[in-house]
């Protein structure tokens, strides 16, 4: 296989300003005639090359005449067509696929009867043939027949022009889509859906026509991703002043989507997972994900569809883009510090995991061989964050100007991350545009370090900063990067200083004058608001940081500083003896947090509280020994349930009557509730026990999956009960019933294998789901720590799923791959039992996703 690559970026040959596609579907395949308006852009060439995949050409005419055979040829999954001596003409191609057999969730599919696309990245190849490059805007006029009874909903992008119906029980219908777009993000929908109505007056006073087509039965649980839709579009009227541009939007819930959601122009696919909603079935953070999941693909229509990328390469312009502006909406509208803490927590979970083994790339990568394999946290939340230090380090006013003019410049185009930046910087004059930049091309999350140097006497504090990329295949990362250090000097335990540090150099010293401090060396917090995607190393004593704990304000800092404190426990019981001293310092403070700060946010306050799981300590922990870290994690649990009984039950009072408060509201109080119980089941205080379980029937989605997470790892027959009753309450409803599978994965039983695999033959999988699929692998591997058995047994039977899966569905499994990603870091007998499945999942025949995924874990 051959890499693509940045640096041989051409434009094409042609524009193709105007597409016509008309679609028939029959019953077992669909006729696609194509037409595309060609003008040429370099003379030089006369010859034409289409990609396609799976699709049967009967015909192609160039201009009026058709094409002897001899005229063109399709090889590998391209059409190649000469001579052509004309600077303008049309090629017709008149083709069929099968959607009732594509398995894959790319191109055209089927899904419970409903004819759906996906596009992005190269699935318009699957459909027809096409350049099926970023860069090609074209208009797109679709016209699609179909029988009225099966199909009697047909949409496309843009407006509906035409609605006919025709003979023998069938209709057409015409959609024109005033803006030029590139083929990814075309879309087609055809089906039984029944339509939920509403609308949206912009600023100028447009009556927005909103649509959210589901399948029948599922119309109760829309009414939260309306409400999300409309608050998404009045908040980018007043933070960015967009306005929607055309007079519909349309939403479809699809079941069997890979992604969440596709951001096809005016007509939205989504996951069903993430449309269908309320309270009784979905949780609070499935409620605020929700909203953030329509505003994302909302905002998409400036950042993304108006103004799209050049190329594969330029991925992050439009995803890391539209995730900072995602997570500035939910800010606005719920907690900022709260949510800026959880993306904190989710980008050192998930992007320094994979930023720290082999499938790291830079933000904006020099090469790939499948673009499917790159829409990752680091092009999404890195890109996101870089985006953020922007932000910081140009101020919000000059930012927001900066995006403006971007979007005015480029609007119609497919630009760069380059000219974004540029856009940003332009009237910079402290930061350099090119040094900035290397934070798209390094890969690996730099590490800074501080030292402190005081002067009591002459009050002047020196902080000497260094920073190190040890990552060494990418030679960028030997350059400097520029770092904003959001920082706070403690003077004493209600006055700090508060300062942003602009690191440029590998090595700076920062003097810091008249500061009147009463510690004996100022007390320092950095990254406040996690300012920079990096890791950092203090010189912070223990002492300091439990001041740090009591003295912060930044909810991030707080957060930081007590997961560091659970890590360092967590090291010195897996490796030397308990320390008994910090864990029994650590405990009064949270005693008297508990106990004393009545005003502090019970999110934080249940953060405070979580002792880390598995999956966000394992990439911390240099030699990992999954069965040690999985019993030191319930052995803190007993801990500090134990310790803090009484201050916990206590709370659990003071809590209670806001629980059933209608979300928002009661959100901070229900995710305290899940940490409070967790931790009193774990120390085996009985009297818990029938009180969660009351929970498991409760109208309330977040209490009920509460109650079956905190029975996880609590080995007891309540479990089977509280199991049972969520099942067979939830059973009909196959989006709640993907808890009950994640549950049921992460449950630790003799027998284990046979009862995942009880799993997959129960009556309720769906074979076709990706839903179900990940929730069971990914529940197996992240919670389940029969998983890492010594004998291996658990790696290998994933190792056959994976194999198994990969055959329909490569993007999910190449992405689930990456779970065997960290074995460098593995002691053995684990190392050696992931070496010898990845070796064995090599061997066989795989799709080229999941080939470019083993081949750079074992490289
Ligand atoms: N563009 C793929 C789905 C999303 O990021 O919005
Ligand atoms: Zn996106």
């Amino acid at each position: 296989n051959q890499y693509i690559k940045l640096e041989d970026y051409k434009p094409f040959d042609y524009e193709i300003p105007n597409i016509f596609l008309d679609f028939i579907i029959e019953d077992k395949r669909v006729i696609v005639k194509t037409e595309l308006e060609f003008i040429k852009k370099n003379i030089n060439i006369n010859s034409l090359i289409l990609d396609g995949i799976d699709i049967f050409v009967e015909k192609i005419y160039l201009d009026e005449s058709l094409l002897e055979e001899n005229n063109y040829s399709i090889q590998k999954n391209r059409l190649l067509i000469k001579p052509i001596l004309k600077e303008t003409f049309t090629l017709k191609i008149v083709g069929t696929i099968k959607p009732k057999e594509n398995f894959s969730l790319l191109g055209m599919y089927e899904s419970n009867g409903i004819i759906t696309t996906q596009c992005e990245a190269e699935g318009f190849r699957r459909i027809s043939y096409h350049s099926d490059r970023p860069d090609i805007l074209s208009k797109y006029k679709v016209r699609i027949e179909a029988n009225k009874e099966d199909f009697p909903v047909l949409l496309s992008n843009g407006n509906l022009v035409k609605a006919n119906d025709l003979k023998h029980r069938r209709h057409e219908v015409i959609w024109e889509d005033p803006y030029p777009k590139p083929s990814y993000l075309f879309a087609l929908v055809a089906g039984k859906l029944n339509c939920i109505k509403d609308n949206f007056n912009t600023k100028s006073n447009k009556k927005v026509e909103i649509n959210i087509y589901v399948e029948k039965g599922d119309e109760k649980y829309v009414k939260h991703s309306i409400n999300s839709l409309k608050k998404s579009m009045k908040w980018d009227e007043e933070k960015y002043n967009l306005e929607y541009d055309l007079s519909l939007f349309n939403i479809v819930a699809i079941r069997h989507f890979n992604m969440g959601a596709m951001e096809n122009k005016s007509l939205n696919i989504f996951n069903s997972k993430l449309i269908l909603a309320n309270k009784e079935t979905t949780t609070d953070e499935e409620l605020e994900r929700i909203e953030g999941v329509i505003a994302h693909e909302y905002f998409h229509n400036w950042t993304g569809n108006r103004i799209t990328c050049r190329d594969w390469f330029q991925l992050s312009l439009k995803e890391g883009l539209t995730v900072f502006r995602d997570q500035e909406f939910t800010s606005d509208l719920h907690n900022r510090s709260i949510k800026r803490l959880e993306d904190a927590k989710f980008l050192r979970k998930a992007q320094f995991r994979e930023d720290s083994g082999p499938t790291s790339h830079p933000v904006r990568p020099e090469k790939y061989l499948e673009i499917d394999n790159f829409y990752t946290t680091t092009i999404y939340e890195k890109g996101a964050e870089i985006i953020r230090m922007l932000k910081t380090l140009v101020k919000e006013e000059n930012f927001n100007n900066g995006f403006s003019n971007f979007i005015s410049t480029y609007d119609g185009k497919a630009a760069t991350i380059d000219q974004f930046v540029n856009k940003i910087l332009e009237n910079n004059k402290e930061i350099n545009n090119e040094k900035f930049k290397t934070w798209y091309k390094q890969n690996g999350t730099p590490l800074v370090k501080f030292k402190r140097k005081w002067d009591k006497e002459k009050q002047i504090l020196k902080i000497q900063v260094s920073q190190i990329n040890s990552n060494k295949k990418n030679l960028y990362n030997d350059l400097p990067l520029i770092i904003p250090i959001n920082i706070a000097i403690f003077l004493n335990s209600y006055e700090k200083i508060k300062k942003t540090l602009i690191l440029k150099e590998k090595e700076e010293e920062f003097t810091l004058e008249n500061i009147n401090s009463k510690f004996d060396s100022p007390i320092i917090s950095y990254f406040r608001n996690f300012s920079a995607p990096i890791k950092w190393e203090t010189d912070t004593t223990f002492a300091e940081k439990l001041l740090i704990l009591e003295f912060e304000t930044d909810y991030f800092t707080i957060y930081d500083t007590i997961k560091g404190i659970y890590k360092k426990i967590i090291c010195k019981r897996i490796y030397e003896e308990p320390d008994i001293n910090i864990e029994n310092k650590l405990i009064t403070t949270l005693r008297s947090i508990i106990r004393n700060n009545k005003s502090i946010n019970l999110s934080l306050l249940s953060e405070i509280l979580s002792i880390p799981t598995f999956s966000e300590i394992e990439s911390e922990i240099k030699k990992v020994d999954p069965l040690k870290v999985y019993k030191t994690i319930d052995d803190l649990n007993y801990l500090f349930g134990t310790k803090l009984k009484v201050e916990l039950l206590n709370k659990l009072k003071e809590i209670d009557k806001n629980i059933t408060k209608l979300w928002p509201e009661g959100k901070d109080e229900r995710k305290l509730i899940e940490t409070i119980w967790r931790l009193l089941l774990h120390s085996k205080y009985e009297g818990i026990k029938n009180k969660v379980i009351s929970y498991i029937d409760s109208n309330s989605m977040t209490l009920s999956k509460a109650a079956l997470n905190v029975f996880t790892r609590i080995n007891c027959p309540e479990r089977e009960l509280i199991s049972n009753i969520f099942f067979n309450k939830w059973k009909h409803n196959p989006v709640v019933l993907d808890n009950w599978f994640f549950f049921k994965a992460s449950i630790e039983i003799n027998n284990n294998q046979k009862n995942i695999e009880a799993l997959f033959k129960n009556e309720y999988f769906d074979v076709k789901s990706p839903n179900t699929l990940k929730s069971i692998l990914n529940a197996y591997v992240t919670r389940n720590s029969l998983f890492h058995s010594r004998d291996g047994s658990g790696y290998k039977y994933v190792a056959d799923k994976i194999l198994e899966y990969d055959k329909s569905n490569p993007i999910v499994i190449s992405r689930f791959l990456k779970i065997f990603s960290t074995f460098r870091q593995y002691e053995n007998p684990y190392k050696r039992n992931i070496i010898k499945v990845l070796d064995y999942i090599k061997k066989n025949k795989l799709s080229p996703n999941t080939r470019e995924i083993i081949d750079a874990i074992l490289n």
